[in-house]
């Protein structure tokens, strides 16, 4: 029988194909390449993986500037390959999930370079072209995310046309019934190939405000710096007009009715956005007609985060997002990895994945991090991302989290490929290679594995509910449900020793292989610096 419900709670494991495994010595990771290491991925208890894209792309933007939806690029293999790549996934028991980049394409797809031939073609519509102000400068304040206006000249239709992101990734215009139906036979088309779900990108970002109206000041008292390179003035406007639109919601329910003729499927949309990331996770995760999970930018940024943080943080999403359902990571492949942004030392790195195992909601791990790989430092002659190109030093880019994996110490390349590799394999990566932490019962491997196993033992862990999150002192706790099962869980987020109260009734401890605590003799919890205590109602 289809388990329709596999997706919540579930652990998914994110793979960034250029950086995965390379097969064929071009010094690109490729589907094959993936393929070569489900056994690890198997061996770390995941229920999926999700894909970066690894369609046709002139890659300006490694892969999320797509000029053909249905077909794989040729430097990541075949559609055979992506079949045997499902097969064999599905054989080792991993669901495939694959990132669908909908609210742009390429400005290489035939659909861009057809729209932009003229005013009054075919396709003239399917992207967000205008007519200048009357001085000749962009129609609005929107910006893009990798800096300047949101708004490219093109000289030949004489208007702008909308990129959220690079210049070479024009926006679509979702305004057009005809542009939502091609990118639902997209989804269409990867629903018949058998994969598993979808990890949307930027589904905030779908619609636009058709009266293009400025987006207002965001009130100075709302700022956060930390959130985005100062040199972006981006994160200073209120983004009510050039995303986050209601319209989004009646194509996310379109959507969502082609999902479900298919058993057993799942979407987790990608909603970037620093000020109202929560009640947008609320809104397009409410009732069962829209996406299923939102992905939560809410520990991808800022500073490490406290006890305190991670209770305000899962009762905002009780009181933004009721009815939803969220999807955590630490790390990605857009973000400074966690081991290094947080500055952890290895008992914190533990704590913070025996938490992440513990949350409601569902959770994505990125490629290494279940190796604790810091942020590897990347020479500015060697930086490949258009993003950190553009606002070098005070943004270094993207680079750092995604360099080659490491499989092997002995190896130079770190068993990443024979050839040149990419990007260069951080030589402070190969001694914490697999193949080296396999040696080590205390790696972080292992920790890995046995919090995702800890998880799946508990259902009230994975699918439950919560409730009682608080913040005492550097604890962080609360209890989850489901059926009969109770589990309480208190995991201290310092490196001081804390006392904490037990709940009242009987427990039974719990979760030893993490270094749980057990209650002293006093009756109360004496938890060492970063040590969890784990319990079961019975
Ligand atoms: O909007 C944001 C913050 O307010 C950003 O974090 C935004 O959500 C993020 O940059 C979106 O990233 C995704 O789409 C990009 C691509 O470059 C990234 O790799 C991808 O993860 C454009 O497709
Ligand atoms: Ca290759």
């Amino acid at each position: 029988a289809i388990d329709n419900d596999w997706w919540r709670g579930a652990v998914i494991y994110q793979i960034y194909p250029r950086s995965y495994q390379d097969s064929n010595g071009d010094g690109i990771g490729d589907l094959n390449g993936i393929a070569m290491r489900l056994p690890h991925v198997a061996s770390l208890g995941v229920d999926a993986i999700w894909i970066s894209p690894f369609f046709a792309s002139p890659m300006k933007d490694f892969g999320y500037d797509v000029s053909d939806y249905c077909d794989v690029d040729p430097m990541f293999g075949t559609l055979s390959d992506f079949d045997t790549l499902v097969e064999t996934a599905h054989l080792h028991g991993i669901k495939v999930m694959i990132d669908l980049v909908l609210s742009h394409s390429s400005d290489q797809h035939p659909w861009f370079v057809e729209s932009r031939a003229s005013r009054d073609n075919p396709k003239a519509d399917w992207y967000v072209w205008s007519d200048p102000a009357p001085d000749g400068t962009p129609p609005n304040n929107w910006l893009s995310i990798f800096g300047g206006s949101a708004w490219q000249w093109d000289a030949r239709r004489e208007q702008y046309y909308l990129h959220n992101f690079l210049t070479s990734q024009p926006d679509l215009n979702f305004h057009n019934p005809d542009v939502q139906d091609a990118l639902l036979d997209v989804v269409r088309f990867w629903l018949d190939r058998g994969v598993d779900g979808f990890r949307l990108d930027t589904i905030n970002f779908y619609v636009h405000d058709d009266q293009l109206r400025s987006n207002p000041p965001l009130p100075p008292e709302e700022r956060d710096d930390s959130i985005a390179p100062k040199v972006n003035p981006y994160n200073h406007q209120l983004h009510v007009y050039s995303k986050n639109r209601p319209e989004n919601i009646a194509f996310l329910e379109r959507f969502r009715a082609l999902l479900d003729e298919y058993p057993g499927k799942t979407a987790v949309g990608e909603v970037g956005d620093a000020q109202r990331g929560l009640e947008i996770m609320g809104e397009y995760t409410a009732g069962d007609d829209r996406v299923h999970m939102c992905y939560s930018f809410e520990f991808l940024s800022g500073a490490q985060p406290d006890a305190a943080k991670v209770a305000k943080v899962m009762a905002d999403v009780d009181e933004k997002a009721p009815e939803g359902w969220a999807c955590w990571a630490y790390s990605n492949h857009d973000v400074v990895r966690h081991a290094t942004r947080w500055d952890l030392p290895p008992a914190a790195q533990r704590a913070f994945t025996t938490l992440m195992m513990c949350l409601r909601g569902s959770v994505c791990i990125y490629q290494g991090e279940e190796l604790g790989l810091p942020e590897a430092d990347v020479a500015f002659e060697d930086l490949q991302d258009p993003y950190g190109i553009e606002f070098w030093p005070e943004f270094k880019g993207r680079d750092g989290c995604r360099t080659p994996m490491v499989w092997e110490q002995s190896n130079q390349n770190g068993g990443f490929t024979d050839g040149m590799p990419w990007l260069p394999v951080s030589h402070d990566h190969l001694n914490r290679a697999v193949a080296v932490q396999e040696e080590d019962p205390g790696a972080p491997l292992h920790h890995y594995r046995k919090a995702i196993a800890f998880r799946h033992a508990h259902p009230a862990l994975a699918k439950g509910a919560h409730d009682g999150v608080k913040a005492t002192g550097s604890v962080v706790h609360f209890q989850r449900f489901d059926g009969d099962e109770t589990v309480f869980v208190a995991i201290n987020l310092s490196g001081e020793p804390a006392v904490l109260d037990m709940p009242d009734g009987a427990w039974l401890q719990i979760g030893q292989e993490l270094g749980s605590a057990a209650p002293g003799a006093d009756g109360k919890l004496h938890l060492g610096p970063w040590q969890p205590a784990l319990a079961l109602k019975h």
